[in-house]
């Protein structure tokens, strides 16, 4: 029997999950899913590297909202690793809207609509192979 690489993917701890002291119950959750976290930073970032990681929402009326909430405070960064991740952590994030979320994700349990503009909704996970490659190497370049 063969087996392949374990696939890798970008998390965001967001500004308002780190605020809200959810980190420990975000990391729990993916932990207990049996993924692995191989790289864990927490940091306040500027609007440069928001605006690389960012690039696909440029000129959407929520992009300049969306960077002042993800400058607002520190957030925390990781890499985690196993197969099939970059799916299954957007499954464990639930929907884009804490409000329409499910039940037993981490935005559906967790998140909530504070009527702002922009989703403040906890968490952050690359969507393909090719961000989570890209994104990986905005944030930890030397990974
Ligand atoms: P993410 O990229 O953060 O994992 O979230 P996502 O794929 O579920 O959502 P996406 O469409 O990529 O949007 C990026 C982030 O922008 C904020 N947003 N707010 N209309 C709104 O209020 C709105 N739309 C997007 C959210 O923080 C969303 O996660
Ligand atoms: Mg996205």
């Amino acid at each position: 029997m063969t087996t392949t690489e374990p696939e890798r993917t970008l998390v965001l701890i967001k500004p308002d999950g780190v605020a809200r002291q959810l980190t420990g119950e975000i990391l729990r959750r993916i932990e207990a899913k049996g993924y692995t976290i191989t790289a864990l930073e927490q940091r306040t970032v500027g609007a440069d590297l928001l605006t690389e990681h960012y690039a696909e929402h440029e000129g959407k009326p929520f992009f300049e909202p969306l960077l002042e909430f993800m400058t607002s405070g520190p957030l925390v960064a990781a890499i985690v690793e196993g197969n099939g991740v970059i799916e299954g952590f957007r499954s464990l994030a639930g929907a884009t809207n804490p409000t329409s979320a499910a039940p037993g994700t981490i935005r559906g349990d967790l998140g909530r609509d504070w009527g702002t503009t922009v989703q403040q909704n906890l968490v952050h996970g690359s969507d393909s192979p090719e961000s989570a490659a890209r994104e990986i190497g905005i944030w930890f370049p030397q990974r």
